[in-house]
């Protein structure tokens, strides 16, 4: 059998990975909190352990055969070069846009009815400017890479396009979810050429994968 290379998105995702690797027999077999490459205990498996943006990158090249990643992150990228077989359903929250509670932008459309260029916090750009080109607004995308949440506050911008889960943490920052853009959860995507270089390997773990799916 082949040997594989599965691209773990570190943080939430891999939490939420572990419990469902584990019940496979898949689970890592070393320090994840410091090896970046680490067994199986599939012999015939290995993990890289990387951040969530970067994953896509690795699969698309053929560095990892496979990799688990957000729909988000998925999107942001572009999955065109990918193959995209199973959605896990874990790690689920929503993406959307949110604005400060009581002010013009905290209405779904607000932004539409402000005379100025409106300006737009987040780490999405590229979801952000289609989402708002595909309805004609044009907008301005202020790039972050965290806390999306205090631009508004501090009036680096009028409104935010983030994650939202429980929603805790836009009410405990004064924001309002006025809409949603997508609903988010991990997805397994799988390089090109390994799906025909690797195809009887590959099958094998994305039945393992299926199997857990209906299990649920
Ligand atoms: O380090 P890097 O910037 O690359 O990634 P990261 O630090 O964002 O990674 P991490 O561990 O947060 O994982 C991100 C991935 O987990 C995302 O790509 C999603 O696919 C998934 N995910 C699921 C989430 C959430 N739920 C989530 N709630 N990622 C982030 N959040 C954040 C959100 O940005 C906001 O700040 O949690 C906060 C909102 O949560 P609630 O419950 O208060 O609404
Ligand atoms: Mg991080």
């Amino acid at each position: 059998m082949s040997q594989l290379t599965l691209a773990l998105s570190k943080g939430r995702i891999l939490e939420d990975s572990l419990p469902m690797l584990d019940r496979l027999g898949l689970a890592p077999a070393g320090d994840i909190d410091r090896l970046l490459r680490v067994p199986s205990r599939d012999p015939n498996l290995h993990f890289l352990i990387i951040r969530p943006s970067d994953v896509p990158t690795y699969v698309e090249h053929g560095a990892a055969d496979l990799g688990i990643v957000g729909k988000d992150v998925l999107m942001e990228h572009g999955g065109e070069a990918l193959y995209e077989p199973m959605d896990l359903d874990i790690a689920k929250c929503r993406l959307s846009i949110a604005a400060v509670k009581g002010s013009p932008f905290a209405v779904a459309g607000g932004a539409a009815t402000i005379r100025r260029r409106v300006r737009v916090a987040t780490k999405y750009p590229e979801i952000t400017r289609r989402y708002f080109a595909a309805r004609g607004e044009q907008v301005e995308i202020i790039k972050l890479y965290g806390s999306m949440e205090l631009a508004p506050l501090v009036g680096l911008a009028d409104l935010i396009v983030d994650l939202v889960a429980t929603g805790n943490t836009l009410k405990a920052n004064g924001l309002v979810e006025t809409e949603v853009i997508c609903q988010v959860s991990s997805r397994v995507v799988v390089n090109k050429a390994s799906m025909k270089m690797k195809h009887a390997a590959l099958r094998d773990l994305l039945g393992r994968l299926q199997t857990l799916d209906q299990a649920a």
